[in-house]
């Protein structure tokens, strides 16, 4: 064969080989989402008989009766499900007919839209991975005196894991620590941490915010995972480690406190496998790195997700309350007033297993019970009005505004209670 065809074999061959590992997206032509309602507890237990089946994703969870659990079904699984639905008398509705015709239409808006300018910002489109460190990276050339970046560890496809510190005067001050996207999926998460970081840093009137205290924020835990939302398959929700059938660990259950107790799987297929082993992870590892090097200062803690409009804090694998619940409850409590101030948006305040459903392994927990950190909180963002994973880009800034005024109050009470020693609550 001569060197002219053979290369003309490779090249095509390269291509195939291209087309087949890249540019096919994972499409969800077909998938519908469910809306079930159970109104007893024997109506809960029998839908969460699908939640290991591979066809089925709870994108909300079994909580107590009569919330809805929103679940996506693959197209070969429908017919049975909605049999098995009228069967047993369970009230339903379908409230996305086709997934794929919803993550088009986000993508024919993102498509128009200009990439964001290296260095900025914005709150009107979701950002890459790439952009929001290169934004997080400028604050640190244009603020130096106030913002630093520290890379804490690399992803498993080896993405920076970039966290940055926002502090003024002393050193070793009490820190608020602050994650978001260990969840891939959860888009409304990471611009919830960049608007707290835009507003320490660029917005004049917080300055203050930081001289007692030090915010360490991660924007994005699992980088991997996120920008293969973006390129391959917009549902993706954990981490991109290889495994011998599926790829993938849910970093939220992949802590090593009560590791896979409750609510969280052993199979490498299923959406909350907790992983070969705790701390499989390096993004895991890095924010476990994290809280042992800074023992004894993260005073706050708090884990950014999406969908739910519910505010949690420990635990999530038994349902004895915390020591401190009243304190955890009653600040959760005027957390959300201040939220709801602005337009009404109500968060469930409560722990976890109470108003969601019993996990564990996840960061919350191990924050407060091996972390040391007493006030631990799970955020649950609100879902789209657009439905589920697919908030439309412009209610980023009515979202992230509101918890804004969220975050006030739990700053203030950290200044309240460790810094200046009088707690109110
Ligand atoms: O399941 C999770 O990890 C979180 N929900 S999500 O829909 N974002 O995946 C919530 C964890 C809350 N913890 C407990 N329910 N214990
Ligand atoms: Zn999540």
């Amino acid at each position: 064969m001569n060197q002219t065809i053979f290369g003309c074999y490779l090249q095509t061959l390269v291509l195939f080989l291209v087309a087949i590992t890249h540019a096919v997206r994972i499409s969800y032509d077909g998938y519908k989402v469910y809306q079930v309602t159970p109104r007893t507890r024997v109506e809960a237990d029998l839908l969460r008989e699908f939640e290991e089946d591979i066809h089925f994703d709870f994108w909300s969870e079994i909580r107590a009766v009569d919330f809805p659990v929103d679940i996506m079904v693959a197209p070969g699984a429908q017919e049975e499900f909605e049999d098995f639905l009228d069967n047993q008398n369970l009230e339903y509705t379908t409230i996305i007919e086709n997934v794929e015709e919803k993550i088009q239409e986000e993508d024919s808006r993102q498509r128009r839209q200009v990439r964001v300018d290296r260095g900025n910002v914005t709150f009107t489109e979701y950002m890459r991975h790439d952009e929001i460190l290169a934004y997080i990276e400028q604050l640190t050339v244009d603020y130096p005196s106030i913002a630093t970046t520290e890379v804490i560890g690399k992803s498993f496809e080896g993405r920076d894991l970039t966290v940055i510190r926002i502090s003024s005067g002393a050193s070793n001050k009490s820190i608020i620590f602050i994650e978001a996207a260990i969840h891939a999926r959860e888009w409304i998460a990471p611009p919830v941490a960049l608007y707290i970081i835009n507003q320490l840093v660029e917005n004049s009137n917080y300055t203050n915010m930081y001289e007692d205290i030090e915010w360490v924020i991660f924007p994005v835990v699992n980088p991997d995972g996120y920008e293969y939302t973006h390129t391959d398959a917009r549902l993706w929700r954990k981490t991109r480690s290889t495994a011998t059938i599926c790829n993938g660990v849910d970093g939220n259950r992949n802590f090593d406190f009560q590791w896979m107790v409750t609510g969280a799987s052993s199979w490498q297929c299923s959406e909350t496998y907790a992983g070969r082993s705790a701390f499989s992870e390096v993004e895991t590892q890095a924010v476990k790195n994290f809280f042992d090097s800074h023992r004894g200062r993260i005073k706050l803690f708090i884990d950014l997700h999406s969908y739910g409009r519910l505010l949690m804090f420990p635990w999530g694998y038994t349902s004895d309350p915390p020591s401190d619940f009243e304190e955890l409850q009653s600040l959760g409590e005027r957390v959300n007033d201040a939220i709801t101030s602005v337009r009404g948006t109500n968060y469930t305040v409560g722990t976890a297993i109470s108003i969601l459903y019993p996990t564990s392994g996840g960061s919350r927990d191990y924050a407060k019970a091996v972390g040391g950190i007493d006030l631990s909180y799970t955020i649950e963002l609100p879902a789209g009005g657009n439905a589920g994973f697919n908030p439309d880009a412009s209610e980023i800034i009515p979202v992230v505004t509101e918890i804004w005024e969220g975050i006030k109050v739990f700053y203030d009470y950290v200044v309240e209670k460790y810094v200046n020693g009088t707690k109110t609550v």
